[in-house]
């Protein structure tokens, strides 16, 4: 995928603060330090757009990121896309009154926001999806968000792990997965191609430029 610009549109805390959509929206989702941050660096080959920690909780914002992509569409050859880092979750050392608000934050967009087309949901392929994971998954499906799932940090585990992994994860949760690195950048042409497909701006039948 060739990402033209990507730009930091917005941060905001409260739903209220965040702009009106612009153009389509998808969002990232997972626990706190699974690599939601540095999946959206690797997904858009910029190296810094999106701040990233070994301090797990350090996106406490629902943050706007804007890009303009090169389609293979005939109509229009560029395209517009906002990709939406928001707040991990499951961190238990985050005070009791702060994991509070954001449940409604993340649960309140996802719900609400208009532009949103779908959401990808990360977990740890060392891990696999866990029940607040899942509960993510389930409230998805409820409110008619398209997920996507992705195991991120696929290079964490020697390469003679990785592919019975990725088939035990499937065969767990019955749905379809992605495996991704943000290091390697194993499974960025299958999500790209994914968002682009659940975005509406390329149809999954068109072949997509790696
Ligand atoms: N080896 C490896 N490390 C990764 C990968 N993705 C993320 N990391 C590391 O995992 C840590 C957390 O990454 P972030 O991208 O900040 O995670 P996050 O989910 O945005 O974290 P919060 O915003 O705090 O919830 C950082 O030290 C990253 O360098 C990956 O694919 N492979
Ligand atoms: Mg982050």
């Amino acid at each position: 995928m060739n990402v033209l610009d990507a730009e930091f549109v917005a941060g905001a805390t409260v739903l209220g603060q965040l702009p009106a959509p612009t153009f389509a929206e998808v969002a990232f989702a997972g626990r706190s330090n699974v690599g939601k941050s540095s999946l959206i660096n690797n997904l858009v080959q910029r190296k810094k757009l999106v701040r990233t920690s070994g301090a797990p909780g350090c996106t406490r914002a629902i943050n706007i990121f804007r890009v303009r992509l090169r389609t293979r569409d005939e109509q229009a050859d560029e395209a517009h896309l906002d990709l939406v880092d928001l707040p991990g979750y499951g961190y238990a050392q985050r005070s009791k009154a702060e994991r509070k608000s954001w449940g409604p934050l993340i649960e309140g967009f996802l719900s609400e926001r208009a532009g949103l087309r779908g959401a990808v949901v990360i977990v740890d392929i060392r891990r696999g999806v866990q029940d607040d994971d899942l509960q993510l998954l389930e409230f998805l499906e409820s409110v008619d968000v398209t997920p996507i799932l992705v195991a991120t940090k696929l290079d964490k585990l020697a390469s003679s792990k990785r592919k019975p992994a990725i088939a035990a994860l499937k065969r767990d949760i019955k749905r379809p997965v992605i495996a991704y690195s943000a290091v390697l950048g194993d499974g960025r042409d299958a999500l790209w191609k994914r968002i682009l497909s659940v975005s509406g701006i390329e149809r999954t039948e068109r072949a997509v430029q790696p």
